[in-house]
């Protein structure tokens, strides 16, 4: 057996159930109605994310893997030795393992984690591969203050890991609080890794997100699965269709979930209206392009140091340094 998970000390910021509600209801109540895609990766959803990861339509994960593994060497470089590497919606944490075989000096890894079981089955197997690295799970919604444990060797300087293209679920404004967030948490010095997809033909970014053999549909539909069994909701998941759709202006896929008819539904015993057709906004993907991702993140405190792209320029792996 590995690590038990009594050995892995969890820092836990799971914030309570209220708000959650709250931020729930308000969103049903806005139009057009949406809901925080933070609210997919419960167990399963988490699954079916690593799902759409293996999906031959779905580039993003494979083309950073790939930056990832080319460049690993420059990336171990530019966070240097003595780190204190934190990701931020770990997951799987499968990228991780390219960085931290060129890192063999890190002061500790920090999974940063909404899913507690993710979060623990993660933490549990980098312990085991790298069993000298000292692993420090904190289960938190990373858009709200946490603090970061603290690790047995002081670390040099702090360095987030941002992989995916997650920041791309922000607005633009809320991506700028998120990285100025990242950046008085990680102290002076610090560096970010951050990936982000690039603008690119209609056509790729469409299939991405509805992909053939409809995994992205469950995906999106196991939101209401959720509410459902979590928030005593009680969505007909037959009464709703999957839709991604590329807005130009606003430069991300935005995924619906539209009614098929008419209907009355109830979450924590308040009655939500929908019409037939109505859509719920269950996320936006945005995309970037260089000079678009650099005035952000230079909004955020970041200077740009360093890129890395695929040949097709598909996606990007950044440097970013805080001084
Ligand atoms: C994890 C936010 C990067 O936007 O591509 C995948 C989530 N949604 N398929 C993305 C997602 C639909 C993904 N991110």
């Amino acid at each position: 057996m590995s690590v038990p998970y009594a050995q892995l000390r969890v820092s836990d910021w799971r914030p309570p159930r209220e708000p959650l509600v709250a931020d729930l209801l308000r969103g049903l109540r806005e139009t057009p109605k949406h809901i925080s895609p933070s609210y997919f990766y419960d167990a399963r959803g988490s699954q079916l994310f690593d799902a759409i990861c293996e999906l031959p339509e779905y580039y993003l994960t494979r083309t950073e893997t790939r930056i990832l593994a080319a460049h690993a060497a420059d990336i171990a470089r530019c966070i240097g030795d003595d780190a204190l590497l934190v990701e931020f919606g770990s997951g799987a944490s499968t990228k991780t393992h390219l960085l931290l075989d060129q890192l063999p000096h890190l002061s500790a890894y920090v999974p940063v984690e909404i899913s507690r079981s993710h979060l623990l089955d993660a933490a549990q197997r980098i312990s085991k591969t790298y069993p000298r690295l000292e692993v420090l799970p904190v289960c938190a919604d990373f858009t709200m203050p946490f603090e970061l444990p603290k690790s047995q060797r002081v670390p040099a300087r702090t360095v987030v890991f941002f992989p995916g293209s997650t920041i791309g679920n922000f607005e633009p404004a809320s991506g700028i609080e998120l990285m100025r967030l990242m950046r008085s948490l990680a102290g002076p010095n610090a560096g970010l890794v951050i990936g982000t997809d690039l603008v690119k033909e209609v056509g790729v970014l469409s299939r991405a997100y509805n992909d053939g053999a409809g995994v992205t549909a469950q995906f999106n539909l196991n939101l209401l699965r959720r509410l459902n069994r979590e928030f005593g909701a009680d969505f007909d998941l037959g009464a709703f269709a999957h839709e991604a759709i590329w807005n130009a202006a606003e430069a991300r896929i935005e995924m619906h979930l539209i009614s098929a008819r008419r209907q009355t539904l109830s979450l924590a015993g308040e009655r939500i209206e929908f019409a037939a057709g109505e859509r719920l906004v269950t996320e936006h993907s945005h995309k970037y392009t260089l000079a678009g991702f650099h005035a952000q993140s230079a909004a955020a405190g970041w200077h740009a140091c360093e890129a890395w792209l695929d040949e097709r320029r598909y996606f990007a792996v950044h440097y970013l340094s805080s001084s």
